[in-house]
């Protein structure tokens, strides 16, 4: 049996997830018995509630039979690639049909592996060991780079993917998208007294405390820049993130966190900028438009003092400040 141990340092620290599917129990449990000691388990016996466990659970690798009533292997594999929550979960194909057209078409299919029954455990182990550390290496490398290494908020590579796909939604669903550019006041007053290392504390802190206030699920909070954040709030009229912008200032006030050289009142705060799209994009506008509003606001609440937020709509004269 191979030690977790000899696992890379991608691995997590709690057991691998696996989702069994066999439509005959006793193949079930023969897997169960192979892989239960090193691995959370879970199991269907066919291809519907193999779908319904998969997008409940989010299992690590799924071993997939490919010859079952109803949904065979290859349906539940096309259903699983369709949805973006399951998509990336690698699938070994487990079957009887042995040979190398079937293996050909499980792996043209998108498997990662194929293993033919009657299984032999250790060579299941095997497989399953080596498709669970390529698995979590891929994620690793996802999250660092999409993550920004200090606060672990999103980084800027995942706010601007995001801003444009959320940019297009909105524009097919009508709908409002908000945007607030958060930066620190007298940041560099801060580093020259305190130091960089509690600079770099006061930025994860910050960064917290935004991620706390922006609760919604389709809310991103980003680091932008150096001392600078992002918010972006899909389905928000400019009077929602107004108020949001608001209550990001008192939050990151209320933190106290003590600066007497520049700050105001003698602990940090923050200038908000705020940017909202009301309606469809009109002809010639892209992303970068309501960046560069958000940044004018920002600028604007920068100029008119510090620790206040400035906002604008798309396509209005006027803007609004507090
Ligand atoms: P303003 O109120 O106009 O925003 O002034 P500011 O001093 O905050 O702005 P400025 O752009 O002059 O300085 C930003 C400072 O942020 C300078 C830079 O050293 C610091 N900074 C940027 N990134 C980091 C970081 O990752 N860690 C730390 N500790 N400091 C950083
Ligand atoms: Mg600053």
């Amino acid at each position: 049996m191979l030690p977790l141990d000899a696992a890379a340092p991608a691995w997590p620290a709690r057991k691998p997830r696996l989702l069994l599917v066999d439509d005959q129990p006793v193949h079930l449990q023969v897997l169960y018995r192979t892989l239960s000691a090193e691995h959370q388990l879970f199991m269907a016996t066919g291809g519907e509630q193999a779908l319904r466990v998969a997008h409940e659970q989010l299992p690590d690798l799924i071993l997939l039979d490919v010859v079952m009533p109803g949904l065979d292997g290859f349906a539940v594999l096309r259903a699983l690639r369709a949805e973006r929550d399951t998509a990336d979960i690698p699938v070994i194909f487990v079957t009887a049909h042995s040979g190398e057209d079937i293996e050909t078409r499980c792996l043209e299919a998108g498997a990662v592996d194929f293993i033919p029954k009657p299984i032999n455990p250790s060579v299941v182990r095997a497989r399953v060991h080596t498709h669970l550390t390529l698995k979590f290496q891929s994620d690793l490398l996802r999250t660092l780079a999409f993550v920004d290494g200090l606060t672990g908020v999103a980084n800027r590579r995942q706010f601007d993917e995001r801003l444009n796909i959320e940019w297009a939604r909105a524009q097919r669903h009508a709908s409002a998208l908000s945007l607030i550019l958060v930066d620190v006041d007298h940041f560099k007053a801060y580093n020259d007294h305190y130091g960089h290392q509690a600079g770099d504390d006061a930025l994860r802190r910050v960064a917290a405390c935004l991620r706390e206030q922006v609760r919604r699920g389709t809310d991103l909070v980003a680091r932008y820049g150096g001392e600078e954040f992002a918010c972006l709030l899909p389905d928000t009229g400019l009077e929602d993130a107004q108020r949001l912008a608001v209550q990001l200032l008192e939050a990151v006030r209320a933190m106290a966190i003590p600066h007497r050289h520049g700050g105001s009142g003698g602990v940090l705060t923050v200038s908000l900028g705020v940017a909202t799209r009301a309606g469809p994009a009109r002809p010639g506008w892209q992303p970068a438009l309501l960046l560069g509003l958000a940044d004018a606001q920002l600028y604007e609440a920068k100029h008119r003092g510090r620790a206040r937020m400035c906002a604008a709509a798309l396509g209005d004269d006027g803007d609004d400040s507090a």
